[in-house]
């Protein structure tokens, strides 16, 4: 059992879509159709280790379903809860499957689609409310284009806004205790998706009425196929107060989504990213993932990855357990390292600490500063020779990792 830093245990949580997923893609047929919307996958998740779950509206029921066979879903989903007491810690809705969405469903140039798109998310966050979830996830998967004059651009960023807060505010208006995480992703299934990164999504957030309940849900693989470094993002995302969930994958790069078991794409990057979850950053600024960091968050270690196509229901559950064993690996190996007196050393000398001093002196101004202090002051050559040891820092790190 894995515990983070200040020796609370770490919890996980699985997307129903993850495990049930029927392994169909673009070129071939779906190799384990059989697992479709199957509630016993829920007890083997429990089975594993999971302590919680995560699921979009249609993963239970079809779009299409009468309000009786709708109901009789969520009663089995319900029953399921009840005898394992599994959590259901987020909730979302699927607005890019149905042919309804093919261009968008919050930025649909087509109002009808939008108002559909809307009715269909608020019936969602009603339901998760009703199943005790804090967390309702927004990815706009179909919120995008493939040609740049195929939408108003202005007009696309404005509906996007008016819809992310219209929810948070019905959320407040229901008196929910819930947050929306929103979901970057670059690209795919759109040529390109808006809100492609977590710091495009944090600067619509911040021109919300009701930004204060809409925070992030990043994902491992959505960043670093757009080249960018997911570790860095959730510090971002921390450093704004704006971690609200978490989606943990693997991915080789910048290539299409691959969804692989977390860390078995970039796990140098994966031991860092749990470092920062589990430890925070070195000088306490970041505090552990699911302690006060902004938004509130439940904290739990979610995983969107897909089993391979290739494997048959055993392999799902192999690398269902994978993704939790990974977790822990690193966990424990990345609490060693902070742990190490010699990381502590190397940490003092790359002047670590020396980051959190404020540039600027206790109540010196800036025009104090442009005043008193001369660019010809600073001994530039001293400065260049300064020894921060971060080769060195960073072999300590990978003596953990893999020694
Ligand atoms: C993807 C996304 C989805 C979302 C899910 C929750 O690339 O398909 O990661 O899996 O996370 O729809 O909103
Ligand atoms: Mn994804
Ligand atoms: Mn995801």
């Amino acid at each position: 059992m894995a515990t983070d830093i200040n020796g609370n245990e770490i919890k996980y949580s699985f997307g129903l879509w993850t495990v049930n997923w029927e392994a169909g893609d673009p070129f071939g047929n779906q190799t384990r159709a059989f697992m479709a919307r199957d509630l016993d996958s829920l007890r083997k998740l429990k089975d594993i280790g999971a302590d919680a779950f995560t699921f979009h509206d249609a993963d239970l029921f079809p779009d299409d379903a009468t309000d009786e066979e709708r109901n009789a879903a969520i009663d089995a989903l319900k029953k399921v809860i009840n005898e394992t007491g599994i959590v259901c810690e987020m909730v979302t809705t699927n607005t890019f499957s149905g042919n309804q969405f093919k261009d968008g469903a919050f930025t649909s140039s087509n109002r009808d689609v939008r108002r559909y798109g809307l009715r269909k998310v608020l019936r969602q966050v009603d339901l998760g409310a009703e199943l005790g979830a804090t967390t309702f996830v927004m990815w706009g998967g179909r919120e995008g284009v493939e040609y740049d004059n195929s939408k108003d651009l202005y007009d696309a960023h404005a509906r996007y806004a008016e819809g992310i807060d219209t929810v948070a505010s019905y959320i407040k208006q229901k008196g929910y205790d819930m947050r929306i995480g929103l979901e970057p992703k670059p690209n795919e299934p759109r040529g390109d998706i808006f809100l492609p990164s977590i710091g495009h999504a944090i600067a619509l957030i911040n021109t919300l009425d009701n930004g204060d309940i809409v925070g992030l849900n990043p994902e491992t693989g959505h960043e670093q196929m757009a080249c960018l470094n997911y570790t860095h993002g959730l510090a971002l995302a921390m450093y704004c107060g704006k971690l609200a969930h978490i989606d943990l994958n693997g991915q080789h790069g910048p290539k299409y989504d691959q969804d692989m078991v977390f860390g078995h794409g970039d796990m140098l990057q994966a031991f860092f990213t749990v470092d920062l979850l589990d430890n925070g950053s070195p000088n306490g600024g970041i505090k552990p993932y699911g302690g006060d960091n902004g938004i509130k968050t439940a904290g739990y270690r979610h995983f969107d990855y897909k089993p391979s196509r290739t494997e048959t229901e055993a392999g799902v559950w192999d690398s269902a357990r994978a993704n939790i064993e990974m977790y822990e690996l690193l966990s424990k190996k990345a609490k060693e390292y902070r742990n190490d007196p010699k990381t502590q050393e190397l940490f003092k000398r790359a002047h670590m600490a020396e980051l959190a001093e404020p540039t600027l002196a206790p109540g010196e101004s800036v025009l104090d500063f442009v005043k008193n202090v001369q660019v010809s002051d600073f001994d530039t050559k001293a400065m260049a020779d300064v020894d921060f040891g971060l080769v060195e820092l960073h072999q300590q790190a990978l003596r953990h990792l893999i020694g």
